[in-house]
């Protein structure tokens, strides 16, 4: 594969992400913008489904029938939305061109180049972060949510569908910061109590200052290793800044934890 050269890879290795530009073409994102448009077209959202997704251990869900729609939510087209986004429209969903995309011959290339033997995708999600409402991300590790034994089995594929900048929430990443382990899991409670999930152990303090931002343009992806400390912060400008992401584990001599939502 031509657009992702050896020394692409080391850096991914080194740094924990690589922002490739230009991955996918301006048509494809816009097949992916347009797709979600009309599946977000006339959808009724009921109270049980209105649930909001936090990296947050003090907002994780309180009553049965949202963690029950959030604990079910990995082979299902669900829907989470931004905090205090319920007087607008905003859903994220899955299905045949995002599979398309998620398929694409060209990923696959990119994960043989990466040396997954048995890929497997264990989640996905399309991110609207709109104007004004796109809340923060805070920092976080994405094997705290999705955890494998060993460590350091699962990427994000992380697909800019329109400019991703500064101003409306562009990725933010602690270069090198993958090779530490991780210091919190989010785990299923007992079946039937509330909440759902759990942290167990918490997030290290990190030094803001020592992250770098990763603005890239509609097209670009970025590859994110599953224990590199990332975030992004809220959408404050005028533009949206949609995401097409998921993640691919490689499945070959890993275990995928049970605990795991
Ligand atoms: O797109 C964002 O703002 C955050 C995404 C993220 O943190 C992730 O996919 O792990």
């Amino acid at each position: 594969m031509a657009f992702v050269t050896q020394e692409q890879i080391s850096q991914y290795h080194k740094d924990g992400f690589l922002a490739l530009e230009g991955f996918f073409t301006s048509e494809e994102c816009d097949a992916m913008r347009n797709q979600i448009q009309k599946i977000i077209a006339g959808m009724d959202v009921p109270p049980h489904c209105r649930t909001e997704f936090s990296t947050k251990h003090e907002e994780q869900l309180q009553d049965q029938g949202s963690a029950e729609y959030f604990l079910t939510s990995g082979d299902k087209i669900r829907f989470f939305f931004e905090k205090g986004v319920f007087d607008d429209k905003a859903l994220h969903a899955y299905d045949v061109v995002f599979k398309q995309m998620t398929h694409a011959p060209k990923v696959q290339a990119l994960a043989r180049k990466l040396g997954i033997e048995n890929p497997v995708v264990v989640q996905s999600m399309y991110i609207f972060k709109q104007p004004h409402i796109g809340g923060e991300v805070t920092p976080h590790q994405d094997a705290t949510f999705l955890h494998t034994e060993p460590l350091g089995r699962v990427v994000g594929i992380w697909i800019a569908l329109e400019d991703a900048t500064e101003e409306n929430g562009c990725l933010w990443f602690l270069p090198g910061s993958h090779t530490s382990g991780i210091t919190r899991r989010m785990a299923r409670t007992t079946p039937g109590t509330i909440p759902c999930t759990q942290f167990i152990g918490s997030e290290r303090e990190y030094d803001s200052s020592r992250f770098i931002p990763v603005p890239i343009g509609k097209g670009g992806l970025i590859l994110i290793h599953g224990e590199v400390v990332h975030k992004s912060e809220a959408n404050c400008s005028e533009t949206s800044r949609h995401v097409y992401t998921f993640h691919l584990m490689e499945a070959k001599d890993t275990i995928w934890s049970e605990d795991n939502w």
